[in-house]
């Protein structure tokens, strides 16, 4: 089933030059780019994209991290894209992330790993309606 999910490069990536080559693996799994921004997030921003972390010992360091350089926003069209892009994306610790995926190949830590992704279609929704309107979307 052709479905939408929510992207983010993260500040890691885009410091060291690493969009294109984020997205060239994004587009070689089957993914379709149909809407893309670059950001600055501001706290507030941060802070509610990640509210359902924010009572982990680590929400005040990743607002921090997120809100520390720009970021590019963008959403991803294909089959089954929620699932697709956690899977090039790889686990959210690189050290356990496969071979082959974005968080093994460029990720600094299990912070600054690079890309965020939806966990699932709900969420997709939400987090694309967050920063994208319908118009921005072009499939
Ligand atoms: P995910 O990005 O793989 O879905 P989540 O558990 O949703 O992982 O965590 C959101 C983000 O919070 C991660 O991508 C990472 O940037 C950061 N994070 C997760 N766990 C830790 C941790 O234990 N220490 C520091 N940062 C973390
Ligand atoms: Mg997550």
């Amino acid at each position: 089933m052709t479905e939408q999910t929510f992207s983010i490069i993260k500040p890691d990536a885009t410091r060291r030059n690493l969009t294109g080559s984020v997205n060239a693996m994004l587009e070689g799994a089957g993914l379709r780019i149909v809407a893309q921004k670059r950001i600055h997030m501001s706290q507030a921003q941060a802070e509610s994209f990640y509210g359902v972390h924010k009572e982990r010992p680590f929400f005040g360091s990743l607002v921090a991290f997120m809100t520390s350089g720009p970021v590019v926003v963008q959403v991803l069209e294909g089959e089954n894209a929620v699932l697709k892009n956690r899977e090039v994306m790889g686990a959210t610790n690189p050290e356990q992330a496969d071979e082959g995926t974005i968080r093994k190949a460029f990720a600094e830590s299990i912070e600054a790993n690079s890309v965020h992704g939806s966990d699932s279609p709900e969420n997709a929704a939400i987090e694309i309606a967050y920063f994208f309107s319908g118009t921005e979307i072009v499939g």
